[in-house]
């Protein structure tokens, strides 16, 4: 027998469990809020939809709360106006469902209308996270977001054309498109689940992924040009001021991918993105390669996320705050 079994079926079992304990939870639920971080990314956005689209056809009366804008790229997902500003929410939600949001900070306005609802879930698949719902559906072997939901509306038997080109959006973004070291053969797996339906992997791939607007391609130009290097080009720090922003008409949504140009230069092994949010403050990223952790970096400042990829917040001075990142990444390297 192999030894490494039970522990599979350990973790197996957990998740039946939990999404027994959950569909009974929805099945008593008439309103079921759905809310998803800020800065929203193709997996939350992707799973959130999914999820709320399963939780339509069951009934149900369910949006996603997000008040940070849905990045245009993703224009060609079904049902995006069922993500609602969180102002627009009614009243007190039977249940209110988190999706890939590791923390209560993450989760912007939607605290409050989360939090007055009856009973709260979390779903997510961050190692590092804090626990915020009466029941939690933890993976944190997944990739996305989108392999948890995945597997749940498999369970609940709703899988459907439009579930997976969600489901198939959320999976690229977090593997940068099966790049990073997060995926598994049961992401490869759930992909080929994915693929049975009617969607266009290569169209969803160039509007998700690999397109870009002018004052993205602008942006990317600016801040590549000041790419700073440390430690014979091991470390690579990407900078975007608000001068940055202002000059090519873009923000801080425009920045995802970007730090991947560094982090894929050949013997770079951390990568790290400093952006200006407001004065003296700003989010940090990390994308480590190989066998590095970046979420033990983060979470010297805080913050957390994965192994391969990570963030947190920091303020002070430009400088100061440079030369602390730096200190903390060669002390982990
Ligand atoms: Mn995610």
């Amino acid at each position: 027998m192999d030894k490494k079994q039970p522990i599979f079926k350990t973790a197996e079992s957990y998740q039946k469990e939990r999404m027994f304990v959950i569909k009974k939870e929805i099945d008593k639920a008439e309103t079921i809020s759905i809310f998803i971080h800020v800065n929203p990314d193709g997996d939350c956005i992707g799973s959130g939809l999914a999820l709320c689209r399963q939780l339509v056809k069951m009934g149900k009366t369910s949006f996603v709360y997000c008040d940070d804008e849905i990045p245009d790229k993703f224009n060609y997902l079904p049902y995006l106006d069922y993500i609602k500003k969180t102002s627009e929410h009614q009243g007190k939600a039977d249940l209110a469902i988190s999706v890939d949001i590791a923390s209560l900070d993450r989760m912007g306005g939607g605290i409050s209308p989360y939090m007055s609802a009856k009973k709260q879930i979390m779903i997510d698949h961050h190692v590092s996270r804090g626990k915020f719902a009466d029941i939690a559906l933890i993976d944190a072997h997944a990739a996305a977001c989108g392999e948890i939901i995945f597997k749940f509306v498999q369970y609940l038997r709703g899988l459907d054309d439009e579930i997976a080109a969600m489901l198939f959006t959320a999976i690229i973004t977090d593997t940068g498109c099966f790049q990073f070291s997060n995926t598994t053969n049961e992401t490869l797996s759930i992909v080929q689940e994915l693929r049975k339906f009617k969607l266009d992997p290569q169209e969803i791939i160039y509007n998700a992924f690999s397109s870009i607007g002018m004052n993205v391609f602008n942006l990317k130009q600016r801040v590549l040009n000041k790419v700073k290097f440390y430690d014979n080009n091991t470390i690579g720090i990407i900078t975007y001021r608000k001068e940055d922003f202002e000059a090519t008409g873009t923000n801080q949504m425009h920045t995802e991918g970007i730090i991947s140009s560094v982090r894929n230069i050949m013997g770079i092994k951390v990568a790290v993105s400093i952006c200006e949010t407001e004065n003296l403050s700003w989010k940090i990223s990390f994308r480590g390669v190989g066998d590095i952790d970046v979420s033990a970096m983060a979470a010297v400042f805080g913050g957390g996320g994965h192994k391969g990829a990570s963030g947190c917040r920091i303020s002070g001075y430009y400088e100061d705050v440079l030369e602390r990142i730096l200190k903390v990444v060669r002390d982990y390297m």
